[in-house]
C-alpha cells in the first residue's frame, strides 16, 4: 500500500508557520469576498494544520479518490474558508482560486461542495450531518477490508443537532475505532454562548464519555497538543474517539474579540479591521518563533 504521510510531515515550528500563513489567507479571502465566516475558520485552523501537515493523515492530492486515503470531513461547513486554504496548501488545487471565494461559478463556494472541488469529502453546511457521513465511511472501511482513518470536525453549537447524537450512539455501539471526532470548542454559536443557548451540552467531555467514547481535552491552539493528541488517538481500540479542542473564535484577534459575544459570526472584516488582525497575527507568530 503506498504511504504518503512522509510527504506532508512537518516539524512543530513549520506547522506554526503554515498556520500563520493560512490564518492570514482566511482573513484576506473573506475580506475580499465581503462575506464568509472568518471567525469560525480561524478557531479551527490550527487543528486543520495539524491534521494535514504533521503527517497524521495519509493522503495524496494528486489522487483525491485514492481508496486508501484517510478522510477529513468538515461538518461545520460554514468554516469553508479554513478548509479551502488548507486544501490549496496541501496541493489539491491552484491557490490562485482562493481569491474567487463566493464568486458566481467559482468552485470555492460559500460551503464545501464535493462535486466541484477535489479534496472535499462531503458537501456540508446544513449542520449536524458530517458525523453520520464520517461514520458511514468508517464502517465502509471495515466492510471493504481497508485501513484508512476518518476524521470529522464539528462545532459546539452544531452539537445542538439530534443527528450528532444518533451518530455518536451508533459509533459506540459498533465500536468504530477508525473514527476520530474533533470538537471545535470555541464556546460560541450564532446567537450566543453555547452554555446559555444549550446548557446541557457543557461540559462536553461528560456527554461523550457517557455515550461510550474515548475523550481527550486539549488547547486547540497549541500545535504540540494538537499533533500529539491526533497521534494518540490512533492507538485507541474498539472505541470511537473525540478530541475536545478548546479554541477561540477569531483566534483571539481584537477585531473579533472587541465586537460582541458572537465574535462577528458570519461576517467578514472590513479592510481596516483585516489590517489590524493581520498585524496581530504577525506579532503572535513572531512571539512563537522567539519562544
Ligand atoms: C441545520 C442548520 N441550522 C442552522 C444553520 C445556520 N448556522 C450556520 S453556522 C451556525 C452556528 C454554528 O455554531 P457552531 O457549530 O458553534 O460553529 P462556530 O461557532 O464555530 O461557527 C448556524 C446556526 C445551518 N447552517 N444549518
Amino acid at each position: 500500500m503506498p504511504q504518503t504521510t512522509d510527504l506532508n510531515r512537518h516539524s512543530i515550528g513549520e506547522l506554526q508557520r503554515i498556520s500563520h500563513k493560512l490564518s492570514q489567507q482566511i482573513i484576506e479571502i473573506t475580506t475580499k469576498a465581503g462575506s464568509g465566516h472568518p471567525s469560525s475558520s480561524l478557531s479551527m485552523i490550527d487543528i486543520l494544520t495539524g491534521l494535514y501537515f504533521s503527517g497524521v493523515m495519509n493522503y495524496d492530492p494528486k489522487r483525491p479518490d485514492w481508496p486508501e486515503r484517510d478522510r477529513f470531513i468538515l461538518s461545520k461547513g460554514h468554516g469553508a474558508p479554513g478548509l479551502y486554504v488548507t486544501l490549496a496548501e496541501a496541493g489539491y488545487f491552484d491557490p490562485a482560486l482562493l481569491s474567487t471565494l463566493r464568486e458566481t461559478d467559482s468552485p470555492i463556494e460559500g460551503h464545501p461542495n464535493m462535486r466541484v472541488l477535489p479534496g472535499v469529502e462531503a458537501s456540508t453546511g446544513s449542520l449536524g450531518q458530517g458525523l453520520s457521513i464520517g461514520l458511514g465511511h468508517a464502517l465502509a472501511a471495515r466492510v471493504d477490508g481497508r485501513h484508512y482513518r476518518v476524521y470529522v470536525l464539528i462545532g459546539d453549537g452544531e452539537s445542538d443537532e439530534g443527528q450528532i447524537w444518533e451518530a455518536t450512539m451508533a459509533a459506540a455501539k459498533y465500536q468504530v475505532d477508525n473514527l476520530t471526532l474533533i470538537l471545535d470548542y470555541n464556546k460560541f454559536q450564532q446567537t450566543g454562548p453555547v452554555e446559555e443557548v444549550m446548557p446541557a451540552l457543557t461540559p462536553p467531555g461528560d456527554k461523550w464519555r457517557a455515550f461510550g467514547w474515548y475523550t481527550h481535552e486539549i488547547d486547540g491552539h497549541d500545535m504540540n497538543k494538537v499533533v500529539s493528541s491526533l497521534e494518540m488517538m490512533k492507538s485507541v481500540v474498539n472505541q470511537p474517539q473525540i478530541i475536545i479542542a478548546n479554541t477561540k473564535k477569531g483566534k483571539g484577534l481584537s477585531p473579533f474579540e472587541a465586537n460582541d459575544t458572537n465574535r462577528l459570526h458570519g461576517k467578514a472584516l472590513s479592510e481596516d479591521q483585516a489590517k489590524t488582525a493581520i498585524a496581530e497575527l504577525d506579532a503572535m507568530y513572531a512571539k512563537l518563533e522567539g519562544a
